[in-house]
C-alpha cells in the first residue's frame, strides 16, 4: 500500500484548463512544452471521479487579439475598459480546429466543459470570473451545487488561465491545489514567478501529481 500526501475524494474536482490545439505544439499560441501535461493529466483523470474541463472559446475579432487593435502586435499590453490586457495572437476561435480540446486527453468521464472568453469585449483567463473581474462564468455555482469543496487544477497555462482560476477558486470559497507537473507556463516578462506569488498569497497549494492518490486501485 502506498500512502499519499493527498487523496482525491468525492468532494474533490479535477479542473483541466485549456488543453486545446492552439496551446499545444504547432498551435497559434503554443505553450512551451505544452504537450508534457497530457500524460500526467491522463494519470490524474484515473484518480478523480469528478472532472471538469475548460475551453478558451473566443469569437473572431475578440478584444484580446492583437489583430483587433490598430498598430498592436502580439504579447504587447494595452488598456481595455476593464484594465490592462495582454494582446495575443488569434487563438481558440469558436468552432475552429485550434479551439478543440486535445483528443489525446483520456477523460471520457469529464462531467462539464465550461467555455470562457466568449464575450467579444472581455477576456477570461479565469474559469470562474471574466477579466472585468465581475462577470461570473457560473462555475462556482456549479461546483457548489455539486457539493465540491476542493479543486485540483492542471493544464495550460500556469501563469494565466490556471493561475487566475486557482486564485478565483479560493476567492469563491474552495480549497485549491495546483498540480505543478501537470501544468506548463507561457512565462511572459516574469509572469510565472508573479503568478506563483499571487497564488501563494491567495492560499493556493501546490502538489506533484505523484503525491495524489485516488480511486485507482493503486
Ligand atoms: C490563455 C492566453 C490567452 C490560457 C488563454 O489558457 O492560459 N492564455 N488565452
Ligand atoms: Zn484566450
Amino acid at each position: 500500500m502506498t500512502s499519499y500526501a493527498l487523496q482525491a475524494t468525492e468532494t474533490d474536482c479535477l479542473l483541466v484548463v485549456d488543453v486545446q490545439a492552439d496551446f499545444l505544439p504547432g498551435g497559434a499560441l503554443a505553450v512551451p512544452d505544452g504537450d508534457a501535461v497530457i500524460a500526467p493529466i491522463n494519470a490524474l483523470g484515473r484518480k478523480f471521479k469528478h472532472v471538469v474541463l475548460t475551453q478558451d472559446w473566443h469569437p473572431a475579432g475578440h478584444a484580446s487579439f492583437a489583430t483587433s487593435h490598430q498598430d498592436k502586435t502580439p504579447f504587447e499590453t494595452t488598456t481595455l475598459p476593464y484594465g490592462p490586457q495582454v494582446l495575443w495572437p488569434e487563438h481558440c476561435i469558436q468552432g475552429t480546429p485550434g479551439a478543440e480540446v486535445s483528443p489525446k486527453l483520456e477523460l471520457p468521464h469529464a462531467e462539464l466543459i465550461i467555455r470562457k472568453g466568449h464575450r467579444p469585449g472581455i477576456d477570461s483567463y479565469s474559469a470562474f470570473r471574466e477579466a472585468d473581474r465581475t462577470t461570473p462564468t457560473g462555475l462556482a455555482g456549479y461546483l457548489r451545487e455539486r457539493g465540491f469543496t476542493r479543486v485540483f487544477l492542471c493544464g495550460l497555462a500556469t501563469d494565466y488561465c490556471v493561475g487566475w482560476s486557482a486564485i478565483d477558486a479560493r476567492e469563491a470559497g474552495f480549497e485549491a491545489v495546483v498540480v505543478e507537473d501537470a501544468c506548463r507556463a507561457i512565462d511572459l516578462d516574469g509572469s510565472l514567478e508573479r503568478a506563483w506569488g499571487d497564488m501563494a498569497a491567495a492560499g493556493v497549494e501546490r502538489a506533484e501529481s505523484g503525491a495524489i492518490g485516488g480511486r485507482d486501485p493503486l
